[in-house]
């Protein structure tokens, strides 16, 4: 990606350590590093965003809880658009290569981050894992990020929406109980509703009045990942938005996605924004 950008940003050169002195004037100090930090991830979330936007490319980060069906949802994205789109994939977790030998085992470039204990992505370790990978020729950047339905929204990674899945065995009232993440959607997809016919205690219908609740406008789809007409709706808003990215491209527009950066100051400090 920055291989002609004179990128001097090297692997977590940006990463400020966090210290977590206690009492007023330590939670003040740790508030101007945890800002510090969130302005440091824009810059560097700036900077890969441009570089996408350089190659047309569409950057994806696939959020969820651990096991909701994002990895699956890729592999079963790449089977059945059968190379008509160019992808490249970066996984987040906390540990193991896992997701991305699933990812290269359907054929597609996939770069693993292992966080170790943090529980989000963060746009220096996106910078890190695509500052090599070329993005000439690429339609789409997924990045599946860690399996958590609270502070990844937190964090811009330099992607141009962000989609929520809510799996079928999670329950119908996962968007209220976690509505910063929900909030932040650009798509809502309620996946493995294959399910539904075994866990009946699931409404769809609830879901849907659920995301109305926090105030959620856009659009959602209900599938699985084995197919069917909810897939080809979420493959048609795949193509919907590759196209529209390659006309902002064209135009030299960008598009940043909804981040929600209070999660990340009360993730950190226990402090909670003022409202
Ligand atoms: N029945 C059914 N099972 C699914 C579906 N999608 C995923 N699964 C299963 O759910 C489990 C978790 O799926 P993954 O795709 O690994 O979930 P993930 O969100 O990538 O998980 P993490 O990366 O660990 O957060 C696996 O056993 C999948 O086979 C679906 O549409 N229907
Ligand atoms: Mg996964
Ligand atoms: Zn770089
Ligand atoms: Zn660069
Ligand atoms: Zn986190």
């Amino acid at each position: 990606m920055c291989r002609d950008c004179g990128c001097s940003l090297g692997p977590s050169a940006t990463r400020a350590p966090l210290a977590a002195p206690t009492g007023v004037a330590g939670r003040i100090e740790t508030i101007e590093v945890i800002t510090a930090i969130l302005g440091e991830n824009d810059r560097v979330a700036a900077h890969n965003r441009e570089h996408f936007d350089g190659h047309g490319v569409l950057a994806l980060n696939l959020m969820s809880s651990p096991g909701a069906g994002k990895t699956s949802l890729l592999e079963a994205t790449i089977r059945a658009l059968g190379g008509r789109l160019k992808i490249a994939v970066v996984e987040g977790d906390l540990a193991t290569e896992n997701d991305a030998e699933r990812i290269r085992a359907c054929g597609v470039a996939a770069v693993q981050i292992s966080t170790g204990n943090a529980c989000h992505l963060d746009a220096t370790m996106v910078h890190d894992a695509v500052h090599d990978l070329p993005l000439a020729g690429l339609d789409v950047l997924f990045i599946e990020n860690v399996g958590n339905l609270v502070c990844p929204a937190s964090f811009d990674l330099g992607q141009h929406r962000n989609i929520t899945l809510l799996s079928v065995p999670e329950g119908d009232d996962k968007p209220a109980k976690y509505p910063v993440m929900f909030r932040a959607a650009d798509l809502s997809l309620i996946t493995k509703t294959d399910l539904l016919a075994y866990i009946t205690e699931f409404s769809t219908e609830r879901a849907h009045a659920s995301l109305r609740q926090i105030g959620y406008s856009g659009e959602t789809i209900e599938l699985t990942s084995r197919g069917g007409e909810g897939f080809e709706a979420w493959l048609g808003w795949l193509d919907r938005e590759v196209a529209a990215q390659r006309d902002r491209a064209r135009r030299g527009e960008s598009l940043r996605p909804q981040v929600a950066p209070d999660g990340a100051l009360a993730h950190a400090t226990g402090v909670r924004p003022a409202r």
